[in-house]
């Protein structure tokens, strides 16, 4: 059964397994070859959650930590933008305080190769985090979000349809529910072609009202397909609290009514996504079936823009005359806060020896600087232009009906 526990910042404590010197805890599991409990962070329905990120290189745990730079950066960079600069199109829903959750999951992925061999993702009306950790060009979605003609999709998706074949990034949707249904719909075509490719979306706690959420999850179980749905639970939908849609206090808890692995997972954390996510990825890749991924997470901004946020600042606060951003008390964007998963994961590679705190200065100061030459790049790309609108839409001639079978 999924564990039940409260996850609220201000009863939330370290993983004490990760609070351990990595070193000297590795020293401590040599030779026992036994399975590793984390009894209190993760658990799943029929077993435990494997220590996965013990077996990461540091190369491969740095790479994690820039990912979830870059996608900081790139969100205070785009919400400073908003803010600012008059003649900046761009708009988006951010993800900053979600960083861990993407980054997680996409770590667990094989997102390089031929189309026929790279796992997939799935995303929401919310994606520019998703769409970075799966490895799109991040000068090109900049572009992109500034409706540029060199975009990543030409200046035709701008945020909600962004999508990135080549990386396996398979759109942003700006529907709440359906991108359950098409995610499970590649996972079938892994299934009937044989293949090992695994099928992930992410969604918010506002899909657990949506018949997509439940129709999916009971046909995905059924068929067993390679299917993980990673609901990113950050307490809102749009304006409103989850327990106005959903009785129950972890969303991971419907798993059980369709017999697969529920598992409830610390989305600040990314090591703790990291090894839910690949737990799942093995079990999918295993032909055992689909996985219910719920991370406790937090937006820092609004949900929509830069409402009630100030240039050079992270977050958005306050009373607003809209009632945009009054949704939720300022004390709770700020006890969210003092739990970044910016944080959370420079003073793990620390503790672990991974970096020292010097190496971990530099490599922000290069995202960041990476992130603003994007920005720089995509502002001197040219615009799309109107009479292009219809450009790319239509096919022309006759498209020859074909029987599949
Ligand atoms: C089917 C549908 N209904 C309503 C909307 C309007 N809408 C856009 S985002 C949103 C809230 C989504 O909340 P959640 O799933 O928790 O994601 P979050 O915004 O918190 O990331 C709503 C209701 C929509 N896009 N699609
Ligand atoms: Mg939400």
């Amino acid at each position: 059964m999924p564990e039940t526990r409260d996850i609220s910042p201000e009863t939330q404590t370290e993983n004490p397994v990760l609070s351990a010197n990595r070193r000297t805890f590795l020293k401590g599991l040599a030779g026992a070859g036994a399975a590793i409990s984390l009894t209190g962070t993760l658990a799943r329905a029929n077993g435990e959650i494997g220590f996965w990120a013990k077996d990461l290189s540091n190369d491969q745990l740095i790479e994690m930590y820039r990912t979830i730079l870059r996608i900081r950066w790139h969100e205070r960079t785009q919400a400073d933008k908003m803010l600012t600069d008059p003649g900046y199109r761009g708009y988006n829903h951010f993800y900053a305080g979600q960083e861990a959750v993407a980054t997680g999951v996409c770590a667990a992925l094989n997102n390089k190769g031929k189309f026929e061999e790279l796992d997939v993702v799935y995303s929401t009306h919310r994606p520019s985090g998703h769409a970075i950790a799966k490895g799109v060009d991040l000068k090109k979605m900049v572009a992109e979000m500034d409706f540029r003609a060199t975009g990543l999709n030409r200046g035709y998706a701008a945020e909600m349809h962004i999508s990135d074949k080549s990386v396996g990034f398979l759109g942003a949707d700006g529907m709440i529910g359906p991108g359950l249904v098409m995610a499970a719909g590649s996972a079938f075509g892994f299934r009937a072609r044989g293949s090992k490719q695994v099928s992930v979306v992410f969604g918010g706690d506002g899909t657990y009202a949506t018949p997509a959420f439940h129709g999916t999850l009971n046909n995905a179980a059924l068929l067993k397909l390679p299917f993980i749905y990673v609901l990113e639970n950050n307490l809102y939908h749009q304006y409103a609290h989850y327990s106005y849609s959903c009785p129950m206090k972890d969303i991971a808890d419907a798993a059980r009514t369709y017999r697969i692995p529920g598992v409830v997972v610390d989305g600040q954390d990314v090591m703790q996504v990291y090894n839910a996510a690949r737990e799942a990825v093995e079990r999918a890749r295993a032909g055992e079936g689909p996985t219910l991924i719920e991370a406790k997470t937090y937006r820092y901004y609004n949900h929509w823009g830069a409402p009630g946020a100030k240039a050079g600042e992270l977050g958005a606060f306050g009373y607003d005359p809209l009632a945009i951003t009054s949704f939720r008390p300022e004390r709770e964007v700020r006890a969210w806060m003092t739990r970044d998963p910016v944080d959370i994961s420079r003073n793990t590679l620390i503790r672990w020896g991974v970096v020292d705190q010097a190496r971990a200065t530099a490599i922000e100061t290069a995202v960041r600087a990476e992130v603003a030459d994007a920005f720089d790049w995509a502002s001197r790309q040219p615009l799309c232009k109107p009479e292009d609108g219809l450009k790319n839409v239509f096919v022309e001639g006759s498209v020859p009906a074909r029987q599949f079978g």
